[in-house]
């Protein structure tokens, strides 16, 4: 006897549409596939279009399904940007530790999502690379201090390349976009 259950038969708290927000080249995909495969990835192809990693989460006693989107394009127009965060509950923003001139850019980021999701985003801001510690450029505060500057819930410093931190910041936001929805819900 099988002990498998199948997908449809199988008990979701919740299914979740999650963005990966940030400029090129600072690790989006490599998260993604780190979290969902546990691997690192290193073929990385600059094709253009968007990527959906469907990922069941057991987080605590919860089973969520995640659909994870990942642009590949980034010099995309602000239409598109909004277009793309349209029913998302959640998503990651993501910069470069080694280069300053990404996290400039993350305020644009949370405009896009705030025009498409609300005024109160749940994004987890994440400083990726953090094994390249001699090429370090941003410090802890300063991460910490742009996520608080934009209202964003959380920073946390990531490797995709170790795995540092991987699991922990998208099953924190997995958390933070149930308690919100049900919350939102209120009592039956
Ligand atoms: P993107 O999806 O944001 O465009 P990618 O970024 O995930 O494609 O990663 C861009 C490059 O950075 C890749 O290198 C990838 O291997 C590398 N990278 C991603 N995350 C990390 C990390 O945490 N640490 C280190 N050291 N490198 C990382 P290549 O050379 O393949 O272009
Ligand atoms: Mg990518």
């Amino acid at each position: 006897m099988s002990s498998r259950v199948p997908d449809e038969e199988r008990r979701f708290s919740a299914v979740y549409k999650i963005v990966t927000l940030g400029e090129a080249a600072v690790g989006k995909t490599s998260l993604v596939n780190k979290y969902v495969t546990g691997k690192f990835q290193r073929d990385y192809h600059r094709t253009l279009g968007i990527d959906i990693s469907t990922y069941d989460a057991q987080i605590d006693d919860h089973l969520f399904k995640l659909l994870i989107w990942d642009l590949a394009g980034q010099d995309i127009f602000r239409d598109l940007r909004t277009r793309y965060c349209q029913g998302a509950s959640g998503g990651i923003l993501v910069f470069d530790l080694t280069r300053p001139q990404t996290i400039e850019t993350i305020p644009k980021w949370v405009e896009a999502f705030r025009e498409a999701v609300g005024p109160d985003p749940l994004l987890i801001l994440l400083g990726n690379k953090a094994d390249l510690d001699k090429q370090r450029k941003i410090s802890p505060a300063q991460g910490d201090t742009a996520a608080k500057e934009l209202g964003l819930f959380q920073y946390k410093e990531t490797s995709a390349k170790t795995g540092q931190e991987v699991t922990t910041a998208f099953n924190t936001l997995a958390k933070m976009m149930y308690r919100h929805h049900t919350s939102r819900r209120g009592p039956p």
